[in-house]
Parts: structure tokens; C-alpha cells; sequence
């Protein structure tokens, strides 16, 4: 047992994290903001994709969401009440430079200036992300991220961003999840803007790659004394039985899921033997590019929910009674403290911050106005255990932040998954701490809890 752990009298041990751990939450702007055509913006894929009849399970959209844009104040004061550290937001292009390239719209930058400023006040760091999807419109309606000119107009609007926020941001991120941004909307299909094309997918990885790394210079360039990070969502895989078909499948599929992001952007460049099992002719890698996207970054943001398991035949199911969210996928932490093993191991990571973990859970259970979760509350604590761990084995992590501060729009899910730590009452848009958020913000304070 190390001195971060102290095992107390009723069998349970108090883990307690380095100083200055950061403890935080995370949203994103189409989940939360609404205001879909407030002070000059334009519509997202996003908001055209919701649009289709058929695409978001509850035919809902982002119009409202949480009305953050509105209530950001308020919600403010209630991350500093519940006494967060930190709180990750991405900012909506579509604010800022409504038609995706050339002229940048002051009103929409006066929001995040404003919404920065409300948090510095309130003690917390503010983590803006550059992209978590929301690609304006007319930028899809030239090809999207399929079009090598979209890297280069988001490297133009980092720099509107940077310009603006440059003198008190000291974290910029720009890209939330790559992988989901290629494989869900250009390969699947289930995401905006909703093509079913690998080809399509791998061209849009390797320009969302490149801007983020075009972003990154003009970061550097802008804010020089700021930290420049990428969020990666890694799912570890396993393969569903012992046999060769299984086997090659969870290689591939741990490449493209897995590698496809993170090994570029630390020097490694893309899986080569995957790139060919895909039938990836590279042709849209310039001379330089892979460069641009291996210059160095500060800190990794590591995304983890769950873990899967691969079958060639795609027929694999959790057995029954497998512990699983309202999403079905499954618990395991187990593979999270693996995972952040395995990252710092393979690469020459500065740091990293849990940029995004949680789970959806049923929050049925209630105790007049209180709803008590104690299952989230359970996936927090058993993950947070799992960063300790790594922690301890020498992994540079920096802070946890959960995922979500509030309860919002997921997506192709609609409104029906329930992330947040905070309830949103959709009539009402009243916000209600669960007993998760309250656990989290009583952890803080002791930066550590007693786990059994
Ligand atoms: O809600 C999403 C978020 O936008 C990106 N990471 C995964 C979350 C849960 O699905």
C-alpha cells in the first residue's frame, strides 16, 4: 500500500490524489448551448442532420438543449458551489465564422469571451475544444472533412478563437474524438452529416488529422505561453473467442480504432498494414503533412467508456448479466487502468487529463427532489480508482473529468441517454445535482474518497 492509500478501520482504503489534481466536468456545445440562430449563427450538420426524420431516435435536436447560451451564468455559479476545478466546453464554429470560412462574427466570440471570463472569476480553468463535430454546414456542402480545405479553414477560425481568448485560455484542444467525427459520419453513417463511405472516412481522418495539426501552429503562433492538447477516445479490444478469424479482427480493429489517431500524432504514422487491409491508397497525404501532425502537443485528453470485443462475423453479444449502461455498453474499469498503461508505455506522452468519462444510467431512483445515482456514482468512483492506480504506476495524469456536467443531447440517442451528474429537467430547464455530483464535489474537496 503506498501513502496515497490508507486503509481505514472499516476494511475501506482512502485513495488520495497528487496536489493540484484537477477535478472537473466536460459538455459540448451542440449538446448543451441551443440557440441554433443566436447572434449570427449558421446552422451545424449537426442541426441539418436532426432535420431528417428518422436520424435521432426521439426526433429531437439541439434548438434548446440545456439553454446554456442563456443560463451559462448560472450554470457557472453552480460548478464553482459544487467547487470544480476545471470544465471542459467546445466552442461552435458556426459562432464564430458562420460561413465556415472568411468573415468572423464578433457576437458569437463574445460568448465564449464571456463564458471565459465568468469562469476565471469563479476559480475555474476553462478547457475550450476547437471541434466536437458541429461543422458549419456550408463547409459539408463543399465536401467536409472529405475536402482538404476544410483543415486549412479550421486552422483560419482556431486562429479568430485564439486571437480572442489567447490572453486568459492556457489549455487550447483542438479536436474532441477524431475517430468518431470519420468512422460514425463518413463511414456509418450514424453521425452528421451521415455518409456511408470508407473511403470518404479515411480521406476525412487524415484531414481532420491535418488540421489539427495546421490548428496547432496557428495556436503556438497566437498564444505562445498556452498548452496545446488533442482529445482521443481510445475502447480497448478483445477478441470474442480464440480463433485466427476473431484474432485478425480485433488487430484491425484496434488499429483503426485505436492507433489510427494517436499513433500519427505521436511520430508513429498510420498502421500500415492496416491502411492496406482497408484498401487505403494514402492518396491524400501530401509531402509534410505527417510531419504538421506529429509536431509535438502538451497534453493528451483521454477519452474511455467502455471496452469491446471484435468478432469477424460481427454475430458477438454480452452474455446476459454482463453489468452494462442504458447504451449497452459494458462496465468494465479493469481496462481503463490497462488502458492508460498501455498509452503511456507506447508513447512519449508530456501528460494526460481524462478529458471525458461516465455512464447513462436509469436515475429512477428518487428520495423526494434528490435523485440518488448510486450506480454512476459507482462508475466514477471504481474509474477514478482505476486513474489512481496508473497514477501510482507512474502514468503522468493530471485530472479526471467527468462526462457530463449535465444531462444532454447525445446525439443519434436524443435526450434519452443520461450522462450528467446534474439533471436537466427539459420542461422546466432547471438543473438538479444528483447524488453523483455531490459525491464528486465532497471528493474534491478531500482531492480523494474511501473505496471498498
Ligand atoms: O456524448 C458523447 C460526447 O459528445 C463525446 N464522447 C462520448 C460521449 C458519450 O457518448
Amino acid at each position: 500500500m503506498s501513502s496515497s492509500e490508507i486503509a481505514s478501520s472499516e476494511g475501506s482504503t482512502r485513495l488520495t490524489f497528487p496536489d493540484g489534481f484537477i477535478w472537473g466536468s466536460a459538455t459540448s456545445s451542440f449538446q448543451i448551448e441551443g440557440a441554433p440562430t443566436t447572434d449570427g449563427k449558421s446552422p451545424s450538420i449537426w442541426d441539418t442532420y436532426c432535420s431528417v426524420p428518422g436520424n435521432i431516435k426521439d426526433g429531437s435536436n439541439g434548438d434548446v438543449a440545456c439553454d446554456h447560451y442563456n443560463r451559462y451564468v448560472e450554470d457557472v455559479a453552480l460548478m464553482r458551489q459544487l467547487g470544480f476545478d476545471a470544465y471542459r466546453f467546445s466552442i461552435a464554429w458556426t459562432r464564430v465564422v458562420p460561413d465556415g470560412v472568411g468573415a468572423v462574427n464578433s457576437a458569437g466570440l463574445d460568448f465564449y469571451d464571456r463564458l471565459v471570463d465568468e469562469l476565471l472569476s469563479a476559480g475555474i480553468q476553462p478547457f475550450p475544444t476547437m471541434y466536437h463535430w458541429d461543422l458549419p454546414q456550408s463547409l459539408e456542402d463543399n465536401g467536409g472533412w472529405v475536402n482538404r480545405d476544410t483543415a486549412y479553414a479550421f486552422a483560419d477560425y482556431t486562429e479568430a478563437v485564439v486571437d480572442r481568448l489567447g490572453d486568459r485560455v492556457k489549455t487550447f484542444t483542438t479536436l474532441n474524438e477524431p475517430f468518431v467525427s470519420a468512422n460514425h459520419g463518413y463511414v456509418v453513417g450514424e453521425h452528421a452529416p451521415g455518409h456511408t463511405s470508407m473511403e470518404m472516412g479515411l480521406a476525412a481522418s487524415h484531414h481532420l488529422l491535418l488540421g489539427h495539426g495546421l490548428a496547432g501552429e496557428r495556436i503556438r503562433a497566437g498564444a505562445p505561453d498556452a498548452r496545446l492538447a488533442i482529445v482521443i477516445n481510445f475502447t480497448p479490444l478483445e477478441p470474442a473467442t480464440d480463433s485466427e478469424a476473431d484474432r485478425v479482427e480485433t488487430y484491425h480493429r484496434n488499429h483503426l480504432e485505436n492507433h489510427w489517431y494517436s499513433d500519427p500524432v505521436f511520430g508513429l504514422g498510420y498502421p500500415e498494414d492496416t491502411a492496406d487491409h482497408v484498401g487505403w491508397d494514402r492518396s491524400e497525404i501530401q509531402d509534410g503533412d505527417m510531419e504538421i501532425i506529429s509536431a509535438p502537443i502538451d497534453l493528451l485528453g483521454v477519452n474511455f467508456y467502455t471496452r469491446e470485443f471484435a468478432s469477424a462475423d460481427d454475430s458477438f453479444e454480452l452474455p446476459e448479466g454482463t453489468p452494462q449502461n442504458t447504451m449497452g455498453w459494458e462496465l468494465h474499469p479493469p481496462s481503463f487502468g490497462k488502458l492508460l498503461r498501455w498509452i503511456n508505455d507506447r508513447y512519449d506522452v508530456p501528460s494526460i487529463l481524462i478529458t471525458e468519462n461516465g455512464c447513462p444510467m436509469p436515475d429512477n431512483i428518487r428520495d423526494e427532489n434528490r435523485i440518488v445515482d448510486d450506480d454512476r456514482l459507482d462508475y466514477i468512483r471504481s474509474h477514478m480508482a482505476q486513474v489512481h492506480g496508473a497514477i501510482e504506476d507512474g502514468v503522468p495524469i493530471e485530472g479526471y473529468l467527468v462526462w457530463s456536467l449535465f444531462d444532454n443531447f447525445e446525439w443519434a440517442w436524443g435526450y434519452g441517454p443520461t450522462f450528467g451528474i446534474v439533471e436537466v429537467n427539459y420542461e422546466t430547464l432547471e438543473r438538479i445535482p444528483k447524488k453523483s455530483a455531490l459525491w464528486f464535489s465532497e471528493s474534491k474537496s478531500q482531492n480523494g474518497f474511501e473505496i471498498s
